[in-house]
């Protein structure tokens, strides 16, 4: 079996190259967005075998997004073409501190007509693992049938599947249907990630314990809840715990923090590390990722990620 499978929509992002508001600037600098293709650059750069299910336009955007993955080692023999919708796009603000301002153009792209009819079992179910987000059902009726086939063809399979919230309340058309599709995907997955501001909106409870117990109380097996800078606090039915973030210098750009969290937590846990080893990782990633500009421009490779964690856990490099 090969390691990780992911779905979703991928963006070409064309970020500010000065501070300001995104409606006065002129320069832009081409990158890859798109939480499930970052975890898939990710995990390869991990060494792991990934692959990835889409759909692109076939326009230069997607002619774009397909060398990329390929030069990423990601196998793309689940994407498809389009030739009546396009492959969607965003722009990205520089900030000197905060989350940068973000403007999708991604309405009727290819990505989004992604269907349940689309789903390849035989695909997917050569993977041991399938990870996904909230924002496929977020996109439209399409790909959230979308989500729950895999799903579902995951879990009838045997296989884990991880579920990272990744809200993004303005792709839904209210605040209950985003809370309440989330939440019955995440109580089928095993391992579930949502960052503390997400977990309050999901569960209510601003309490790392009280967010972990919500999922573990309906058959998830693991949950972390990021906390930024702070790190991570995990639990598991036998086991709980907080595991420190790295300190950083200058955080350059936020997004793609939270997908570098799913990167290591998940690859760990893959890789037999113990749950609290898996979290670190994921912070390690996590801190390497806000200091680029890219969403997945400081994923490391193995090598990098273990220099990086023997430089920081004993000062030597
Ligand atoms: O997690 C990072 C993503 O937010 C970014 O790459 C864009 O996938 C994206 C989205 O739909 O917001």
């Amino acid at each position: 079996l090969k390691d990780v499978v992911t779905f979703g929509e991928a963006m070409v992002m064309f970020v500010a190259e000065q501070p300001g508001a995104l409606k006065d600037i002129d320069k832009f600098c081409r990158r890859l967005a798109g939480a499930e293709v970052n975890t898939a650059v990710g995990f390869a750069r991990l060494g792991l075998s990934a692959g990835w299910v889409s759909r692109l336009g076939a326009d230069v955007f997607g002619e774009y997004i397909r060398e990329y993955l390929d030069r990423e080692n990601i196998d793309i023999s689940g994407v498809t073409s389009d030739s009546r919708h396009p492959t969607g796009f965003q722009l990205k603000s520089k900030v000197l501190e905060g989350d940068p301002q973000v403007q999708y153009f991604r309405k009727n792209s290819a990505a989004s007509t992604l269907s349940g009819t689309d789903v390849d079992v035989g695909y997917l179910t050569g993977f041991r693992h399938l990870h996904m987000t909230g924002i496929p059902p977020a996109l439209t009726k399409n790909t959230r049938e979308f989500a729950y086939g895999a799903l579902e063809a995951m879990k009838a399979a045997g296989r884990s599947v991880s579920f990272d919230p990744n809200l993004r309340p303005a792709l839904w058309s209210s605040r209950e249907e985003m809370v309440s599709v989330i939440n019955d995907l995440a109580c089928r997955a095993d391992w579930v990630l949502p960052g503390i501001q997400e977990g309050e909106i999901l569960t209510g409870s601003r309490d790392p314990r009280a967010i972990a117990e919500f999922y573990l109380n309906k058959g998830v097996s693991l949950v972390a809840v990021k906390l930024g800078p702070e790190g991570a606090y995990f639990r598991t039915q036998t086991d709980e715990g907080t595991v420190q973030g790295f300190k950083v210098e200058e955080v350059v750009d936020t997004v793609g923090a939270g997908d570098g969290f799913a990167v290591g937590l998940v690859s760990g846990m893959l890789e037999g590390l113990t749950v609290p080893q898996a979290v670190q990782r994921g912070n390690a990633i996590g801190a390497l990722a806000v200091q680029s500009e890219g969403d997945h421009d400081g994923y490391p490779t193995n090598l990098k990620l273990e220099t990086y964690l023997q430089y920081q856990l004993t000062g030597v490099k």
